[in-house]
C-alpha cells in the first residue's frame, strides 16, 4: 500500500479498532495521520499504519499505552528492520495457572497478585484471562465440586482476579457499552475481564456489576442511552430471557443486546439478541463502538 493513504474510518477497520481509539491515540499520544490533501481530511500513509499495527499490539500484549506509543513512535518504516522486540516472547501458560492455583491454596494473596500482574503483562488481558486465570478458575471451582470445601479459596482467588483486572488503565471517553450481571448473578469475573480487555483496546465501558435488578437496568439505559448492552448469566436459575426482550424492547433499543455466559439457554434465545461465546469474540465485536 505504497502510495495508498486510508481514511480514519477505513484505518479503524483495517485494523479492528474503534475510530474514537484512533482519536484517543492521536490527541494523547501523537500517532496521527500524517498526509494533508487540501479539502480532506488527513489520512493514514503506509508508516503511519505500520506504527498504529505496533501500537495496537502492544497494547493488546498489556504495555501501558502511553510506552506502547513511545516504541511505535521510535520505529522506522517498515521495510527497515527496526531493533530487536526488548519484550520476552510469550511462554507457556501451565506454570502460571499451577502458579496461581497452588497460591490461592495457601491463600497466599501477594503470591496470587504477582502471577496475575506478569500474566496481562505479557500476555495482555485477552490472554491472561483466557490461558492462565479462567483455567485456574475452573480448577478451584472443580475442587470444590469434588469436596464441597474450599469456598475461602474461591473467594479470594476471585478477589485477586478482580483487582488484577481493576487495575487495567480506564479507556478515555463517553462509554457506549454497559456490562452487567443478569438479576441475582453474582459471577461476574468474566465481564470484568471484557471491561479490562475492551479498556486495552481503547474502548471504554459502563460495568455495573453483580446482581443488577431488572429495573435498575431498564432505568440505567433510558438514561444512558448505550449502543450495546451485554449481560451476563453463569447459572440456569439467573438465565430468564425475559430480561433479554426487555431491554431489546426498550423505546431507542441498543444496536446489540448480547446473552453471554452459560447460563443462558443454550439454543433458543429470542429473536434480535447476539449469543457471545467468548472473550475474543465479545472484544471483536463491541470493539467497533
Ligand atoms: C469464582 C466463582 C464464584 C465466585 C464469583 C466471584 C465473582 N466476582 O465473579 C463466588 C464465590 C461469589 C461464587 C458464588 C457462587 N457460585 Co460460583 N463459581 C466460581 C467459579 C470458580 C468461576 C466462575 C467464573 O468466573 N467462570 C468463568 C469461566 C472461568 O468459566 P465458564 O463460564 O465456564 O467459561 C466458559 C464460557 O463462559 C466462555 N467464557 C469464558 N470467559 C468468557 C468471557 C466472555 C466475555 C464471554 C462472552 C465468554 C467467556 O468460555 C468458557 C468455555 O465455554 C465457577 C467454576 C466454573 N467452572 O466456572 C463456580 C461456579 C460457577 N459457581 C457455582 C455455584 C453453585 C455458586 C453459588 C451458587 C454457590 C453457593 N452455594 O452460594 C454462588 C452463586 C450465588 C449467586 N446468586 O450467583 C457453580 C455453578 C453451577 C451451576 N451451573 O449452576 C460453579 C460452576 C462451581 C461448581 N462447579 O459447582 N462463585
Amino acid at each position: 500500500m505504497a502510495d495508498e493513504a486510508l481514511t480514519a474510518g477505513a484505518a479503524a477497520r483495517r485494523l479492528g479498532v474503534a475510530v474514537t481509539t484512533l482519536r484517543t491515540w492521536h490527541q494523547r499520544y501523537g500517532l496521527g495521520p500524517s498526509r494533508h490533501e487540501s479539502g480532506h481530511h488527513r489520512r493514514y500513509t503506509a508508516d503511519d499504519m505500520s506504527r498504529l499495527q505496533i501500537m495496537q499490539r502492544l497494547t493488546a500484549e498489556g504495555v501501558a499505552p502511553a510506552e506502547a506509543a513511545a516504541w511505535a513512535l521510535s520505529q522506522a518504516a517498515p521495510e527497515q528492520p527496526g531493533p530487536p522486540d526488548p519484550r520476552p516472547a510469550r511462554t507457556d501458560p501451565a506454570p502460571a495457572v499451577r502458579g496461581l492455583t497452588r497460591a490461592a491454596m495457601r491463600l497466599d494473596a501477594p503470591a496470587m497478585r504477582d502471577t496475575l500482574c506478569t500474566a496481562i503483562r505479557e500476555r495482555g488481558v485477552i490472554g491472561a484471562w483466557t490461558d492462565v486465570m479462567a483455567p485456574a478458575l475452573i480448577v478451584v471451582g472443580e475442587r470444590y465440586e469434588a469436596t464441597r470445601r474450599f469456598v475461602e479459596v474461591e473467594h479470594l482467588l476471585s478477589r485477586a482476579v478482580t483487582e488484577a483486572l481493576a487495575a487495567v488503565e480506564h479507556a478515555a471517553g463517553i462509554p457506549r457499552i454497559m456490562l452487567a450481571a443478569a438479576d441475582e448473578e453474582q459471577h461476574t469475573l468474566p465481564l470484568e475481564a471484557l471491561a479490562a480487555a475492551l479498556a486495552q483496546a481503547g474502548v471504554p465501558t459502563r460495568l455495573f456489576g453483580a446482581r443488577v435488578p431488572p429495573q435498575a437496568l431498564l432505568d440505567a439505559i433510558a438514561r444512558t442511552g448505550p449502543a450495546a448492552v451485554v449481560l451476563w448469566s453463569q447459572r440456569p436459575a439467573t438465565g430468564l430471557p425475559a430480561q433479554l426482550t426487555r431491554v431489546r424492547d426498550v423505546p431507542h433499543p441498543p444496536v446489540v443486546v448480547a446473552a453471554a455466559g452459560p447460563g443462558w439457554p443454550e439454543d433458543d434465545l429470542p429473536p434480535g439478541i447476539t449469543r457471545l461465546k467468548s472473550l475474543t469474540e465479545a472484544v471483536g465485536l463491541l470493539s467497533d463502538f
